[in-house]
């Protein structure tokens, strides 16, 4: 870390001025992503109390943050996509004209980082150099962000190299907008009550004003590697995309499969691609929780790449019983956020541990007990931690250059009904209507009422930088050029329940049951059984020996009751509505499809 400047690339040096003059810091440091610069922050933070530092002996490297209440989770209300043109944002997001937004955030960034440090990242999602790499840098006055993206992106000076020799980059801007006056204590977490999230795609530049709290002020992450980048994408011909990546090797034949995987915030990625088989026959590495970029390659195969470098994972739910992987990840150098603390400096949240601590500090610092009666860590709290800590990871991790080839791609949902375990598409248009067409119960990830159910295309509602009608018809056209080497499209849904409102099926490790029939559909060893909706297993092709599950259980994991899917149907044509014309006629033709396969079945 320096206050020198880190490049002679005069458009960054002219950039980081205007930005300079804009904001009004106090000091000016240039980041290098070293670990002298994680001690320094790190130490600087908890002296000033905005950290608390880990047990040693237990979580090494390792800090506990604190977010305002007001401050815990992506705002997508005060998102915006700022196209010239408000068709070009579509229905589904939030437009500004680039101008007017400008004109109302140039207040509000005048003077916000008085009192403060400006922090300038130089950053690359993918490897340097890299076929798929895209670099950007962030200003930011919060160091908080700058250690997340420590372990969120690939931080290194190199980046400035790259630029210097004519690489296309990405501008973003962050502030927490709360300068200090002179000799004014700083809060632990700095934020202000107006929120701004604001995306340029056609000038490659993102703005985010007030929060400090994960994809508001990680601006690699959603803002870049999904808002912006599928807008690249859509201009270049690749996708940018909300999914999991992992590697599945058949240890019998041993052949190598790929997966990608869109489920919505807080619906399974991190645990699906940390995924440990309860059932033999098959070695699951991981290669991304949250973002895969995907690529049509030489060969005419769809590559994927995760940008990223690290993960900004879901603590609540994650533990032993459920996601081992995930525990064995967390032992050192990790950022924990809005986490419960224990009395011997560890930390714990819902279920950690089957037992429940007696004392804890709650993610706000007050005392707790388990008669308290409220959870101990926020159900959006998160732990931050590099992805080379996970003992699953594939060994392509490290030369994913050119990606990995995809074989199959999985949509899903949180969905109490309707929505079977698993289906396969009947080809890869009616593996984009699949997508379009996903609904899912809120999360704690987003703001809003937990459980409500909600469109939520391809698990990109509100990350897609451009029309969702266009992506829809973007997908399209990538299955159009793939053809026949493009990957198997399946929906899958682990969250249907009884009755009673029990979880029909155990999820987690038993994912790999379905993953199972999946790989073996791909490989033509099942043929399913075809219904309205799609392809499921026939009788006997799901491996269900070891579960404790009923028959009927299993025939409710699959029902398809018509009554209420031609329900479901005059929902999407609704929904379709919205988007007017911009809705490819194949959707359209997909529903009609659909609906005549239900009316006969
Ligand atoms: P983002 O990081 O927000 O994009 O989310 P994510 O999709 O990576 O979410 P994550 O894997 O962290 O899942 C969050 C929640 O889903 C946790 O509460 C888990 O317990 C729960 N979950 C994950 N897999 C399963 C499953 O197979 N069954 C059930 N019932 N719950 C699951
Ligand atoms: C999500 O909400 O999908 C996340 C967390 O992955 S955040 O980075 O905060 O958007
Ligand atoms: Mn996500």
């Amino acid at each position: 870390m320096t206050e020198t400047v880190q490049t002679t690339n005069q458009e960054v040096i002219d950039w980081v001025e205007s930005i300079v003059s804009l904001v009004k810091p106090k000091n000016i440091y240039w980041c290098d992503g070293s670990a002298a610069e994680w001690n320094q922050l790190t130490e600087e933070m908890v002296a000033a109390g905005s950290l608390i530092k880990l047990n040693r002996d237990i979580r090494p490297n390792s800090f506990l943050a604190r977010s305002s209440a007001d401050d815990v989770a992506r705002v997508e209300d005060r998102t915006f996509i700022c196209s010239k043109e408000q068709i070009d944002a579509g229905p589904s997001n939030n437009w500004r004209d680039p101008k007017e937004m400008m004109a109302e955030l140039t207040p509000l960034f005048d003077g916000a980082m008085q009192g403060r440090t400006l922090y300038v990242i130089p950053f690359a999602m993918g490897p340097v150099g890299g076929a798929i790499t895209q670099l950007g840098l962030q200003i930011t006055d919060s160091p908080y962000a700058v250690l997340n993206m420590h372990i969120m992106a690939r931080v290194t000076p190199e980046v400035y190299r790259e630029i210097e020799a004519g690489k296309q980059w990405v501008r973003t801007v962050h502030s927490v907008g709360a300068p200090l006056a002179t000799g004014e204590q700083d809060s632990a977490w700095p934020c202000n009550e107006t929120k701004y999230i604001c995306h340029f795609p056609e000038t490659l530049e993102v703005w985010s004003f007030g929060s400090g709290y994960g994809g508001n002020a990680l601006l690699s992450k959603k803002c870049f590697a999904l808002r912006i980048a599928s807008v690249l994408g859509r201009n270049e011909g690749w996708l940018a995309e909300h999914m999991l990546l992992i590697k599945a090797t058949n240890t019998e034949t041993n052949k190598a499969f790929h997966v990608a995987a869109a489920f919505p915030s807080a619906c399974g990625k991190t645990n699906f691609a940390m995924l440990q088989p309860t059932i033999p026959g098959w070695k699951i590495e991981t290669l991304g929780d949250d973002i895969a970029w995907l690529r049509p390659g030489a060969d005419g195969r769809l590559y994927a790449i995760n940008p990223e470098a690290g993960f900004f994972g879901v603590a609540p739910g994650t533990g032993e019983s459920t996601n081992p992987t995930a525990m064995n990840t967390l032992w050192g150098n990790t950022i924990y956020t809005n986490v419960a603390l224990t009395d011997d400096g560890d930390v714990w949240w819902e279920g950690k541990t089957d037992a429940v601590p007696e004392h804890l500090v709650d993610w706000q610092g007050n005392d707790w007990t388990p008669a308290d009666n409220r959870p101990a860590a926020h159900p959006n709290s998160r732990f931050t931690v590099p992805i080379t800590q996970t003992p699953t990871l594939a060994d392509e991790w490290a030369k994913a250059d050119s990606g990995v080839p995809i074989d199959a791609i999985l949509f899903g949902g949180r969905r109490a009904t309707n929505i079977p375990l698993v289906a396969q598409s009947f080809d890869w248009k009616h593996g984009v209507f699949m997508g379009a067409t996903i609904s899912s119960e809120k999360t704690a990830a987003q703001e809003g009422t937990v459980g409500q159910l909600r469109r939520d295309p391809f698990a990109m509602l509100p990350f897609c930088g451009y029309n969702m009608a266009d992506y829809w018809g973007h997908w399209l056209e990538m299955g159009e050029l793939l053809g026949d080497k493009a990957p198997k499209i399946f929906q899958v849904n682990w969250f249907r329940k009884d009755a009673d409102g029990k979880f029909l099926w155990p999820g987690f490790g038993d994912n790999s049951r379905v993953l199972d029939w999946i790989l073996r559909s791909v490989s033509g060893e099942v043929d399913g059984e075809a219904l309205a909706i799609g392809r499921v297993p026939a009788a006997g092709e799901l491996k269900l020996s070891g579960l404790e599950l009923e028959q009927r259980d299993v025939d409710a994991l699959f029902d398809v009751d018509a009554e209420s899917w031609l329900a479901e149907c005059d929902l999407t044509e609704e929904f379709f509505a919205k988007f007017g014309d911009r809705v490819p006629g194949e959707l359209n033709r997909q529903l009609g499809a659909l609906r005549d396969r239900l009316a006969t079945a």
